[in-house]
């Protein structure tokens, strides 16, 4: 058993103990109600998943183990001399529950590389398919097709007590993470770069090998991606590709099986398509609009008629937050540092500066600030990444550390199959009169 495996099981056996203890003892208590409305309404608000890997407080945004986003760009190891912090980092953070050590980041870099062998015929399997065939399509085909080498169904088909299903699922979570910059990066180049592949290079950490094989060998892009797959990593239990990946992974399908309908989940435009949505969209103002830089009240005007068209503005409002999600923030900091001038950073900070008066003014919309999605494509065209229908695919990259680390822990804490009720209109027609008639007064 690898160090942060045993270290993983000192950590999470003994929780998962008082986990059942606990249900024992208080499982009977009430937490919360829910209205009718919760139920029309894509359940929001419920709290019906236990996560232990990240927090999201609508006010404060996301905390992992209780840390902040600025609070881990300080506090995580870097490479040396490095200015963002390592993915590696925030994966430990996840999965133990503590802040690691430089040595422990480098146990991680190098387990990672050690396991990142891709088997041939992935490559070969996404050489078959059109070159038009959308990068997320070809991102969750190719977690698929590594689904054979699952260790986690073997010892299934062979016959394992549930006691050591964790164990599995943990050498499948990091195998899994260990490939996907290869995968992400080989279907970068085939569709992009007329399928000239960069060969890894084993010395880099987790995401400059990832920025090396994109083909962006810039140390300034590396420290980004460094940034850029720490803050996407994890976002709580109840978002589309965690809620996904665990509701798969809680019927036993394997890692693989849990990951890719994660992602087919995160290919949504109103979850992680919209950093695409977002390009696009301002690409269509600039056109529309016949400059590159339109002034706040063009750009007011270019959002007035996307509402009217009943469409939705990209990268605004979120499901939970109700301020700047504070990625968003971690984003522009990063530009504003690191190259203040770009034109279209500043015009994500001028639409920033108009948005949330002109969506707030419609009364409908919960959350009229910026979501992550609304700055990092800004980021990527920076230097000169401009594939941007690509662009979900790094957002899954990153998202694998957290929906990886939920699983290990839902397999440790032995979190039974996903399974909540529905109700039909016409019984919630029903049970709505019922409650109206109780509730008036008797003449
Ligand atoms: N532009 C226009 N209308 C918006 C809007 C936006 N950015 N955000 C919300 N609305 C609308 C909704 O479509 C809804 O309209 P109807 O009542 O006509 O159906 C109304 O405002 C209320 O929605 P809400 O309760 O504020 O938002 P939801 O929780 O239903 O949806 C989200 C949240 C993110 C899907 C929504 O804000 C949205 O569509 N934003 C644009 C897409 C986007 O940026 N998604 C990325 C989210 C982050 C991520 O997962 O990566």
């Amino acid at each position: 058993m690898d160090i942060l495996k045993q270290k993983f099981a000192a950590k999470a056996l003994p929780l998962a103990q008082e986990l059942k203890a606990f249900n024992k003892e208080s499982g009977h208590l009430v937490v919360g109600e829910y209205t009718i409305d919760q139920i029309i309404g894509g359940m929001k608000g419920i709290k019906g998943l236990l996560t232990d890997t990240s927090a999201l407080d609508p006010e404060l945004g996301i905390s992992f183990r209780g840390y902040s986003i600025p609070e881990l760009r300080e506090k995580l190891p870097r490479i040396p001399g490095g200015i963002s912090p390592l993915p590696e980092g925030i994966f430990y953070l996840m999965l133990i529950g503590e802040l690691p050590t430089e040595e422990d980041v480098q146990f991680i870099s190098a387990e990672w590389q050690r396991r990142s062998n891709v088997p041939e015929h992935v490559f070969a399997m996404l050489n078959g398919l059109p070159l038009d065939t959308h990068p997320m399509t070809q991102f969750s085909m190719a977690i698929l097709a590594m689904q054979n080498d699952s260790e986690f169904a073997a010892a299934y088909e062979r016959g394992i007590s549930k006691d050591t299903y964790w164990e599995y699922v943990y050498e499948d979570a990091m195998n899994l993470i260990a490939r996907l910059p290869r995968v992400a990066a080989y279907i970068y180049r085939r569709t992009f770069h007329n399928g000239h592949h960069i060969e890894p290079e084993p010395n880099l950490d987790w995401a400059g090998n990832f920025a090396h094989m994109l083909g962006i060998d810039n140390p300034s892009f590396k420290s980004m991606m460094r940034l850029y797959l720490t803050i996407h990593a994890d976002h709580e239990g109840g978002n589309g590709s965690a809620h996904t990946t665990h509701l798969t992974g809680s019927m036993l399908s394997d890692p693989y099986y849990a990951f890719s309908s994660g992602i087919n989940s995160l290919a949504g435009p109103l979850h992680g398509l919209a950093n695409q949505e977002v390009i696009g969209w301002i690409f269509k103002m600039q056109k529309a609009l016949g400059t590159e830089s339109p002034t706040e009240a063009e750009i007011e005007q270019y959002i007035r008629t996307t509402l009217a068209n009943k469409q939705v503005v990209p990268g605004y409002g979120h499901a939970v937050l109700r301020r700047t999600d504070p990625r968003f923030l971690a984003q522009q900091d990063f530009a504003k540092t690191y190259f203040p001038d770009d034109n279209l950073c500043q015009l994500v900070w001028k639409i920033y500066n108009v948005a949330p008066r002109v969506l707030g003014e419609t009364g409908k919309i919960k959350n009229p600030f910026p979501n992550v999605d609304a700055h990092s494509g800004a980021l990527l065209l920076h230097y000169g990444f401009n594939e941007y229908t690509y662009y979900t695919v790094l957002f899954g990259v990153s998202r694998a550390l957290g929906v990886m680390a939920q699983l290990c822990w839902s397999r440790v804490y032995g979190l039974p199959l996903e399974r909540p009720g529905s109700i039909t209109f016409d019984a919630l027609k029903k049970l709505a009169a019922k409650i109206n008639e109780a509730s008036t007064p008797k003449a």
